[in-house]
C-alpha cells in the first residue's frame, strides 16, 4: 500500500538567525524502513536554538527543527517490523540499528549507519520528506519534531508505554535522558561522590537528578543566573554558587570549597571557558569532568597537559551513553513508575503558533523546558 503524501502544518526555520515560520507543508509517505509520525508534543531543548541561530556547523537551511518529541505511528513504510501504526514511540536523535560496528561494540550508543546522511539533513536515500511552497525542507538531527508529522528512519523510533502520557515523556527524548545518563551511564558517578554541575538549565537539572539517584553526598550547582537555583534545589542539588560573585576564577572557589576538588563535574551549558573550569575544579589523582553541553562551530576547549597529567580525566557524553530503542522504554516506565522527575520540567507550554516564545523565554533564561503541542 502506497501512503499519501500529508499536508500539514510546521514551524520552518527559513535561514538562520531567523524567527520559525509556522506554515503549510507537504510530509511525503515513509519509504522503506521509514516510518512517518503523527509528533503530539515536543520539548525545546538548547541545541534546537543553538542551531537555530547559527551556531551548528551542519546547519542546513531551510530545515524543521525539533529533536526532543513524541508522536503516534501514522503509517510505516516497506519492510518495516519494529513497529506499527499506532505504537506510541520517541523520535530518537541517536538511532539504535544494532548491526553497525557501534552498536555492535557495546561500548557506545552512537550508532553510525545514518548519521552522515542525517547530519546532511536528509534521510537515509538521500532525500528529504518535506517540501514548503514547492521547496525542499531539510531534515534536523533525523526527528524534525516541530512538525505535525515528520519521518524518521525505523531505527529511529524507540517504542514506548501507551500508557505514557506524551506531552511529558516527550522530554524522555532528549535533556533529561541526556543528563541523567551522563551521571548513570557516562560518569558512572558513585554513592558518596561530590558533584559540580555547571549550567542549570533543562539538562544540568537532570544532570541533578541523576547525582541524586547516584547518592552524591554533594551535589554543586554553578549558573551565572540565580533564578536557576531553586529549581536546582528541587531537584536535589545541595548548593548552588553564582560565578560572578566571586572576585576569583570558579575552578578556585570550587577546589577551596571541596577540600582539593570535586570527583566529578559535568558542564551542561556548551561554553568552553566553563569546560576548562569543569575540568579544573576536579580533584587531582581521580576527578573526571563530563562535557554535555555543545560549543559552537569552530569553538576548542584548552587547558594545560599538567591538569591531565596529575590524574584528571576529560570526556564527553551524548544522549547520556542511552541505547534509545533498547533502554528508553525502560527509561519511560521508569518516570511511569514514580522514581523519575519529568514533569516538574514543564515550566510552559505553547501551541506550534507561539514557538517563537519558546525560544525567547529559554534565551532569557526563564524557562526549564517549554512543551509545544501539535
Ligand atoms: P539551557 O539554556 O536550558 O541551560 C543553560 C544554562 O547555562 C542556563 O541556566 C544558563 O544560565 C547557564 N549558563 C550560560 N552561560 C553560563 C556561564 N558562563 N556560566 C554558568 N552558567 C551559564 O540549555 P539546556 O537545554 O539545558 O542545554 C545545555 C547544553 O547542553 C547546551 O549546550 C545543549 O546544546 C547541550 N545538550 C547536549 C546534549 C548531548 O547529548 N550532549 C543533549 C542536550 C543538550
Ligand atoms: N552538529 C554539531 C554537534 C551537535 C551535537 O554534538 N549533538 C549532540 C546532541 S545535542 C542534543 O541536544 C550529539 O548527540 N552528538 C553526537 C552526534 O553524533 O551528533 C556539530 O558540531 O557539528
Ligand atoms: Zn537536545
Amino acid at each position: 500500500t502506497v501512503g499519501k503524501t500529508i499536508t500539514c502544518k510546521a514551524a520552518v526555520c527559513w535561514e538562520p538567525n531567523s524567527e520559525l515560520v509556522v506554515e503549510e507543508i507537504e510530509v511525503a509517505p515513509p519509504k522503506a524502513g521509514e516510518v512517518r509520525i503523527k509528533v503530539t508534543a515536543s520539548g525545546v531543548c538548547h541545541t534546537d536554538m543553538y542551531t537555530k541561530d547559527g551556531h551548528d556547523s551542519e546547519g542546513m537551511f531551510p530545515c524543521i527543527l525539533g529533536h526532543e518529541g513524541a508522536g503516534i505511528v501514522e503509517s510505516v513504510g516497506e519492510g518495516v517490523t519494529s513497529v506499527a501504526v499506532g505504537d506510541y514511540v520517541i523520535p530518537l536523535y541517536i538511532p539504535e540499528c544494532r548491526e553497525c560496528k557501534f552498536c555492535k561494540s557495546g561500548k557506545t550508543n552512537l550508532c553510525s549507519v545514518i548519521r552522515s546522511t542525517q547530519g546532511k539533513g536528509v534521510m537515509p536515500d538521500g532525500t528529504s520528506r518535506f517540501t514548503c511552497k514547492g521547496q525542499e525542507v531539510y531534515h534536523f538531527m533525523g526527528t524534525s519534531t516541530f512538525a505535525e508529522y515528520t519521518v524518521i528512519a525505523e531505527i529511529s523510533c524507540a517504542v514506548i508505554s501507551k500508557d505514557a502520557p506524551l506531552d511529558k515523556v516527550c522530554l524522555l527524548g532528549c535533556g533529561i535522558t541526556t543528563g541523567v545518563g551522563a551521571v548513570l551511564n557516562t560518569a558512572k558517578v558513585e554513592e558518596g561522590d561530590v558533584v559540580a554541575v555547571f549550567g542549570l538549565g533543562g539538562v544540568g537539572v537532570s544532570v541533578v537528578q541523576g547525582a541524586r539517584l547516584a547518592g552524591a553526598s554533594r551535589i554543586i550547582g554553578v549558573d551565572l543566573n540565580p533564578d536557576k537555583f531553586a529549581m536546582a534545589m528541587e531537584f536535589g542539588a545541595t548548593e548552588c554558587v553564582n560565578p560572578a560573585e566571586f572576585d576569583k576564577p570558579i575552578q578556585t572557589v570550587l577546589v577551596e570549597m571541596t577540600d582539593g576538588g570535586v570527583d566529578h563535574s559535568f558542564e551542561a551549558i556548551g561554553n568552553v571557558n566553563t569546560m576548562r573550569a569543569a575540568l579544573e575544579c576536579c580533584h587531582k589523582g581521580w576527578g573526571t569532568s563530563t562535557i554535555i553541553g555543545v560549543a559552537p562551530a569552530g569553538a576548542e576547549i584548552s587547558t594545560r597537559p599538567f591538569q591531565l597529567v596529575t590524574g584528571r580525566k576529560w570526556q564527553g557524553s551524548a544522549f547520556g551513553g542511552v541505547r534509545g530503542r533498547s533502554e528508553l522504554p525502560g527509561i519511560v516506565q521508569r518516570y511511569l513508575d514514580g522514581d523519575l522527575k519529568v514533569d516538574e520540567y514543564v515550566t510552559h507550554s505553547f501551541p506550534l503558533a507561539d514557538i517563537n516564545v519558546a525560544f525567547t523565554l529559554m534565551a532569557e533564561g526563564k524557562s526549564i523546558r517549554s512543551v509545544i503541542s501539535l
